[in-house]
């Protein structure tokens, strides 16, 4: 009952449009399954290491189900040990798949943060440039790839819904790559603590309909918005 009743909440309170679990990409998808497989994983180890606990409590001193020797090797070496090297080796090649893949008709943008705010570099047909500020323009159902940069100090760049997270390093780009299936507007934000307005360094990406995306860039290149998605 009570978790039938939690269970909503839990739904209600994951949503916005800034949570990492109400995924929009494949991408996001695979993160926050992650991130529900290691919160389920500590809940269970919490609990196996509580109900322990709570057992030498009960039943007094020396009589736990599993000796001192089994506890501390298996405990707080092998298991330990095996669990940090698997999601090692899987983050790894997750984080790799995720920061860049080849891809044919890549779009490339740049993301260049700034104290305190996001500039945006879009390359049009014609070899015309076009930037925004704090409002990033893509196209779905194609490969993207977005070049993060910093101006100044280091920033984080997110867009929760969309991709992964990474730094903006000064002098050294950083490549994300997204693949948005559908046209919406997405939140971001930054991520790094850069200075004093750095809470209010908060930016919009929006995924155009792929049959719209040369009018897009057009638009802006003639200095309009881009419109909505
Ligand atoms: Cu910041």
């Amino acid at each position: 009952m009570g978790l039938a009743l939690l269970a909503p909440l839990l739904l209600v309170a994951c949503g916005g449009p800034l949570s990492s679990l109400d995924p929009a990409t494949e991408a996001t998808a695979r993160i926050a399954g992650l991130w529900w497989v290691m919160l389920i994983a500590a809940v269970v180890i919490l609990a196996g290491v509580t109900g322990l606990f709570l057992w030498t409590f009960k039943e007094g001193r020396g009589s736990a189900p599993v000796s001192p020797r089994v506890f501390l090797l298996g405990g707080g070496l092998i298991f330990p040990m095996v669990t940090l090297a698997a999601l090692l080796v899987y983050a790894l090649g997750f984080g790799q798949w995720l920061l860049s893949r080849p891809g044919e008709d890549v779009v490339r943008v740049e993301a260049r943060g700034h104290q305190w705010f996001w500039e945006f570099t879009h390359h049009a047909a014609d070899g015309e440039v076009v930037r925004t500020v704090n409002t990033l323009h893509l196209p779905a159902g194609r490969p993207i790839e977005v070049t993060v940069v910093s101006a100044d100090v280091i920033h984080g760049f997110w867009l929760p819904r969309l991709a992964g997270k990474i730094d903006a390093v000064p002098g050294h780009p950083n490549l994300l790559r997204i693949d948005a299936a559908g046209p919406g507007t997405y939140q971001g934000v930054c991520v790094e603590f850069c200075g004093l307005d750095h809470a209010r360094m908060r930016f919009a990406a929006i995924v155009h309909p792929a049959d719209r995306w040369a009018d897009v860039l057009r638009a802006l290149v003639n200095g309009a918005e881009g419109g909505g998605p």
